[in-house]
């Protein structure tokens, strides 16, 4: 083999390897559902878009957006959360959202069901500063004062 086949190869192997990070980095959220997700732009943009004006507070003050993404409820839907056996079982599952910095926050489901509070929480792929994007997906809970379960850069979605 010539030196520049074999360089080559290694090259081709390289962005291959490249790639395949790539596609197995989109966040999942997974945990106790029967369909665990990965929430890449194919899926999340074949889901209804909701967009939220919202303003929340931050250590450097008050932050304003307009963002869009997908009701986290839609995402539950999607996933089927399995329940335990119990009265009213579903209402015991948590969403621990985890950031690539090991940031974490809880949502309850109780805060998301439509029979409850019916919170328009969203996982958002556009809009705010830094932009959220599908590489950047952020949460976004309306009503919170403070900007502290605005995770940004989600890398996973827990059902517990
Ligand atoms: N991944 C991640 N998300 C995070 C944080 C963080 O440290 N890491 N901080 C939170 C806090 S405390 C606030 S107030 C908001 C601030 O949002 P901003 O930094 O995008 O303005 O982000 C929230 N989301
Ligand atoms: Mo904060």
């Amino acid at each position: 083999m010539s030196v520049r086949a074999l360089v080559l190869g290694l090259l081709l192997l390289a962005v291959a390897a490249g790639a395949s990070i790539a596609e197995s980095s989109a966040p999942t959220l997974g945990g106790k559902v029967q369909h665990a997700l990965q929430l890449d732009e194919a899926l999340l943009r074949s889901l209804p878009q909701t967009s939220l004006d919202i303003t929340f507070e931050t250590g450097k003050g008050p932050v304003s957006g307009h963002y869009t993404g997908v009701l986290v409820w839609t995402l539950l839907q999607q996933a089927m959360p399995i329940d335990e056996v119990g009265k009213n079982a579903s209402l015991r599952h948590t969403l621990i959202v985890t950031g690539r910095d090991g940031y974490q926050a809880a949502i309850a489901f109780g805060e998301l069901d439509p029979l409850y509070e019916g919170k328009q929480a969203i996982v958002a792929y556009d809009g705010g500063a830094p932009p959220a994007s599908f590489a950047n997906l952020r949460l976004v809970v309306p009503g919170d004062k403070h900007g502290g379960r605005s995770v940004r850069d989600i890398a996973s979605i827990e059902v517990r």
